[in-house]
């Protein structure tokens, strides 16, 4: 690195400049380049904000924890659960690490930049418009692309994700092409700053009184740092403000639940800190991989395809027995099948691999695929879809668990292998298929130690017990209803028979006889006429079966 230009600018100047640097002078240097460093991630995090905030960029803290959530087994899952207040709790564990991360890394880059390169004799000058030299661009240069290239390689399956719904390619880029810009102005931040504050050599030879420029130019650098963090946090309370923390895990269950779920009260689960907010008009559905004529639809194009309407329940694999993560809607889309012939799929296609754009993915079976009751759809009871249950479209694939049902859908591939998504990588499956189950949701009860009613019976009075039953796609046949824990069964009335893809309502009457605690069971039997397993499973790895039993007391 040639600097004689710079050198020449004062001799004297030189001459201190090559005399060893005193350890207070290090320590203000070190500093110097903390509080340089620290102010350009917080401009680097305002940068990041705003581009989450109006192009759907997703920033490293939650573009981390979208990359090694999959990576992570559902032991050590729930355990991080159990640790950190639920998923909510894991969430903003994952979002603050991840700024904290960076907050760190770049407080170290900071002083190594102080004390490794400012400490040469790259500077001679007292101005740090002519500090700007060659090593100086070339280090923004060099450390942008080490922080780029790092974070190319670590986040490249999740770049893709695009909040406002750019196809995955074009988001692919923006991702990439927003980091690059992020840490080139990080770097150069971090220079300018440091120049401009720091002590000029021939100031730093001699103790800095108090109230010279470096004093009062490190208290401006604070404040705009203050100024940064103001901007940034607007940007971040209105992120909060959007924060899935509110609603994901929103359970539909208890005495008031109908047989259409609406819309606002249908259960709701999401991997997202903040959903997705897609502008129909850049969103695309893309039909790729093993097909003859990969295939791009706008929203438009999709809307004026022949159309269906379906009822189709939708329940997730986490669904305890009895409690509220199912729910049941009508859907108008378009049948998979259609999209897929219409791009003429290759021999030897195995499965789907959908794609939101959220960067969340999962697969299923291509014959799955090709069945007429897997859907795209785009409306939900007759409106459009709901920004959190999937705006502009989903995929419904009945019979299988809800995490198949992959919400703001944006790419479709046949694939010729066993393709995993984001949960299925985790460890759960292999099997999807959703097991019969049926539960009790009125009147109401409380998980106690077991399932309690709330409201004691009365001996010799009529009450009604009123329940539901779900066999995914194979329709329920019939319910039956015990007093005694299953000793002896009943058939139940049925007041909602919903459709093979549906859950179904029932009903039954109770008139206790005698006072003393009875246990209510209920069973059914799917369409296939296959009863309800009894075994009592957890929902690791395939989803809980088993009965639903809660206790009535009686009184007298
Ligand atoms: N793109 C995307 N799709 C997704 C998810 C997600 O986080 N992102 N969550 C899945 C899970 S685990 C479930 S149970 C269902 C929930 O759908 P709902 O919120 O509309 O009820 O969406 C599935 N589809
Ligand atoms: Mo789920």
């Amino acid at each position: 690195m040639d600097t004689t230009t710079d050198m020449d600018i004062d001799t004297d100047r030189n001459a201190e400049a090559e005399t060893a640097i005193a350890p207070s002078r290090r320590l203000v240097m070190a500093a110097t380049g903390l509080l340089a460093g620290v102010v350009a991630t917080l401009f680097m995090i305002l940068l990041m904000m705003g581009a989450r905030t109006w192009l759907g960029i997703s920033p490293p803290p939650e573009a981390l924890p979208d990359r090694f959530a999959p990576t992570i087994p559902i032991s050590t899952f729930f355990g991080l659960f159990d640790r950190f207040g639920g998923y909510n709790g894991l969430k903003r564990f994952g979002i603050t690490s991840g700024l904290g991360g960076i907050f760190a890394a770049d407080a170290v880059f900071g002083i190594a930049y102080a004390l490794i390169v400012e400490s040469r004799r790259s500077r001679q000058s007292g101005r740090w418009q002519e500090g700007l030299s060659r090593l100086a661009v070339g280090f923004i240069i060099a450390a942008a692309l080490v922080l780029w290239l790092g974070s190319l390689a670590l986040l490249w399956p999740v770049l893709d994700a695009n909040y406002r719904g750019a196809p995955p390619g074009a988001a692919r880029l923006a991702s990439a092409a927003a980091l690059l810009i992020e840490y080139l102005m990080f770097a150069s931040v971090v220079i300018l700053l440091y120049r401009w504050i720091a002590p000029r050599p021939a100031l730093a030879a001699r103790p800095v009184p108090v109230g010279e420029p470096v004093g009062r130019r490190a208290v401006v650098a604070g404040a705009a740092g203050v100024a940064l963090t103001a901007g940034s946090g607007a940007l971040l309370r209105n992120l909060n403000a959007q924060a899935t923390f509110s609603y994901d895990g929103l359970a539909y269950s208890g005495p008031g639940v109908e047989p259409i779920a609406p819309n606002d009260k249908f259960y709701t689960v999401t991997k997202n800190v903040v959903d997705p907010n897609v502008d129909a008009g850049i969103w695309r559905l893309e039909i790729g991989g093993m097909v003859e004529e990969p295939r791009s639809y706008t929203f438009a194009e999709l809307m004026a395809l022949a159309g269906v309407e379906q009822e189709s329940t939708l329940m997730c694999i986490s669904n305890q027995i009895g409690a509220g993560l199912m729910s049941n809607a009508v859907w108008q889309g378009v049948p998979l099948r259609d999209l897929l012939e219409a791009s003429r799929p290759m021999d030897g296609a195995l499965e789907v691999f959908l794609n939101g754009v959220d960067a969340y993915t999962d697969s299923f079976a291509f014959e799955k695929a090709m069945d007429p009751t897997t859907i795209v759809a785009f409306a939900m009871n007759g409106e459009p879809l709901p920004q959190r249950h999937g705006y502009p479209a989903r995929v419904v694939v009945p019979g299988l668990y809800g995490e198949k049902n992959v919400k703001w859908v944006t790419r479709i591939e046949v694939v010729d292998y066993d393709a995993k998504g984001f949960y299925e990588q985790q460890g759960w499956g292999p099997n999807f298929v959703i097991p019969t189950r049926s539960d009790i949701f009125g009147p109401r009860w409380v998980r106690r130690r077991g399932d309690t009613f709330v409201e004691p019976f009365v001996a010799g009075e009529m009450a009604t017990i009123r329940g539901r039953a779900f066999a995914g796609d194979r329709g329920v046949q019939n319910v039956e209803f015990s007093t005694d824990d299953g000793e002896t069964w009943r058939d139940v009335r049925i007041d909602y028979p919903g459709t093979n893809l549906t859950w179904t309502f029932w009903s039954a009457d109770w008139e206790p006889e005698e006072p003393g605690d009875y246990t209510i069971v209920s069973r059914a039997t799917d369409g296939m006429g296959e009863p309800q397993p009894s075994e009592a499973r957890g929902i690791v790895p395939q989803g809980a079966t088993g009965y639903h039993r809660v206790v009535a007391t009686v009184t007298g």
